[in-house]
């Protein structure tokens, strides 16, 4: 009898412990499972059905030492004082407050210092934004949104010395609020970009559960290892052609073509490769596209597209003038931005009004102080869904920044007029 009991216990011990052991790997199994398994976007203006909104937690303010790029622009641009002259493109007296403190390693203090979590008022007050439109988009516009996951981005990390290059160690990683810049999805397939700003260079990571990095559309572009030779501060666009270099914000979608900036964070050889890339797999034609501005970083706070035929312009990074000649040769309208009321913004310009997010070829989400731009927006035809987002610009960019759209309805590789640019531009320069 008492043997048949602890059998019976035994049994239900055992009977029990697979339950668990079967319940633990279905969890994982979830878990695990990418939760984007493709993605549908030709341009940035089609009706949003799916997106990825950035996550202001974590954040730190990387060491200026370790951020070559950075540096540099501030070193060029530190005399310009931002609110006298709202042109200047970098917010520097806010930022050469928060770069003067040192290298403190505490939590959370009161002003962001590099090396260092933000301060947790700032975080909470940006997280409070990002929750909010992500909330305004599912609720209001039925759009599917997934959240990345801050923590899994390592801090610190060192790139080992080899013969040529004495390696580097970088003391502080910056934030998983701005997944425009690791990623940009082009048609059918999303690529992880091979950043430029070593602070960066583990971002991607905060995503890496949103999707399978081996799937059919998902292509890790090649990698850089941020070796010195990337870097050099006298040249126009400090970044070299020694290494692969390229972030998501400067790429402009318009269906069956795609314009790339060469920046301080993009370089000819990912130009080359994204062009080689897209035109085998899915016939998509890249341009260059050129502004007027000294050490540009990103083109979305620079041009934007409202609608296909409508370019929306920043008057301190214009284009050049047979640029605009040509798109009006083929049908497509050029309109210059006022400037931003919002100017006291960290690790990004003053040109946030330009960098919304479009969700509908009528309608835009934009930061809601932005009162100018709304009206001009409105007297264009475009609606605007104004939300608070202010908090966010001191985590490195505006409402497109910290967006990636993975899908948009009807979204096509369509040519828009644009099959004719590049013989337009020619007939513009052959005339000049
Ligand atoms: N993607 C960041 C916006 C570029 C800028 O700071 O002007």
């Amino acid at each position: 009898m008492v043997s048949s009991v602890r059998l019976f216990r035994h049994c239900e011990l055992h009977r029990l412990l697979v339950v668990v052991v079967w319940l633990k790997m279905t969890d994982t199994a979830v878990a695990s499972a990418p939760v984007v398994t493709s993605f549908e976007a030709f341009d940035g203006w089609n009706t949003l059905e799916e997106i990825v909104i950035g996550s202001p937690y974590h954040s730190r303010l990387p060491f200026l030492e370790d951020d070559v790029i950075v540096a540099k622009q501030i070193e060029i641009k530190k005399t310009s004082n931002p609110l006298i002259d709202p042109m200047n493109p970098f917010p520097f007296e806010w930022m050469n407050t928060a770069w003067s403190k040192g290298p403190v390693y505490n939590n959370h203090s009161q002003t962001p210092i590099e090396g260092c979590y933000y301060p947790k008022n700032m975080e909470i007050a940006a997280a409070a934004e990002t929750d909010n439109l992500a909330r305004i988009l599912e609720l209001q516009y039925g759009v599917k949104v997934h959240r990345p996951k801050p923590e899994n981005i390592p801090t610190e990390y060192t790139v080992e010395a080899n013969d040529n290059d004495p390696g580097f160690t970088c003391r502080s990683s910056f934030n998983a609020n701005n997944p425009r810049d690791c990623f940009v999805v082009v048609g059918n397939t999303c690529y992880e970009t091979p950043m430029a700003r070593r602070p960066r260079k583990y971002e991607y990571q905060a995503y890496s559960h949103l999707w399978d990095r081996a799937g059919d559309h998902f292509e890790v572009m090649p990698k850089n290892e941020m070796r010195d030779a990337l870097y050099d501060p006298s040249t126009e666009f400090i970044s070299t052609e020694a290494e692969i270099c390229m972030d998501g914000a400067d790429c402009l979608k318009a269906g069956k073509h795609l314009f790339i900036q060469r920046s301080t964070v993009t370089n000819r050889t990912a130009i080359n490769w994204m062009s080689e890339h897209l035109r085998k797999t899915q016939g998509i034609i890249v341009h260059d596209v050129a502004v007027v501005e000294d050490y540009p970083e990103h083109i979305d706070a620079t041009l934007t597209i409202l609608r296909p035929g409508l370019l929306l312009g920043n008057p301190a990074r214009p284009l050049t003038n047979p640029t605009i000649e040509a798109f009006k040769k083929v049908g497509w309208d050029h309109v210059v931005a006022p400037k931003s009321r919002n100017l006291d913004n960290l690790m990004c310009s003053n040109w946030l009004n330009v960098n919304m997010l479009s969700i509908a070829d009528d309608r835009v989400v934009i930061e809601e102080n932005e009162k100018e731009t709304i009206q001009q927006l409105e007297s264009l035809g475009i609606k605007c869904v104004p939300v608070p987002y202010r908090n966010n610009y001191r985590f490195g960019g505006g409402l497109h920044c910290s967006t990636l759209d993975i899908r948009r309805k009807g979204s096509q590789p369509l040519d828009y007029g644009l099959d004719g640019l590049e013989n337009a531009l020619k007939q513009v320069a052959e005339k000049a």
